[in-house]
């Protein structure tokens, strides 16, 4: 892939972030906690996975640009989202981690040069993996909660957008 791609998913990987902040930013301490759509997440709990996710995938980045071949363990979300205090997060902290991680991550991820993409670790889980489908994991992530988001929204009877 030429590097002007790999410029323009480090660019949708960051755009999604203000989206994110728009989709939550008119709910009060209440909805954030609710849980309208059955057995699915509160939205705050579904901000507290995305900033649990990234710390955990930056993390994975980093080793699989800074050493060879490394064993990227996974974890189970779930029992996060049962098991951490989700609903006693600040929004505005983890909206603001999450914003500065990505910033961080991007900064690392423009320096790579064309055969850094290429890298790549052992996942538990998914197996092989390059740090160029890690990023695009990443860049699919946030839109993927954010469909979440905007139904529990639709399902509160709140406008899909604030
Ligand atoms: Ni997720």
């Amino acid at each position: 892939m030429p590097q002007s791609s790999h410029s323009d998913r480090i660019d949708a990987y960051l755009a999604s972030l203000p989206r994110l902040r728009r989709a939550v930013a008119d709910l009060s301490p209440e909805q954030l906690r609710a849980r309208p759509v059955p057995g699915k997440w509160s939205t705050l709990e579904v901000v507290c996975h995305l900033v649990d996710s990234e710390q955990a995938w930056c993390h994975r980045m980093k080793r699989v640009i800074a050493e060879e071949r490394p064993l990227l363990i996974g974890y189970d979300e779930s029992r996060f989202t049962r098991s951490l205090p989700y609903h006693e997060a600040n929004l505005e902290d983890e909206l603001a981690l999450l914003e500065a991680m990505r910033r961080q991550m991007a900064r690392t991820l423009r320096a790579q040069p064309e055969a850094g993409w290429s890298r790549t670790g052992v996942h538990s889980e998914r197996g092989l993996i390059t740090l160029e489908e890690m990023l695009q994991a990443e860049v699919e992530h946030i839109p993927h909660h954010l469909a979440q988001i905007l139904e529990k929204r639709k399902a509160m009877g709140l406008p899909q957008e604030p």
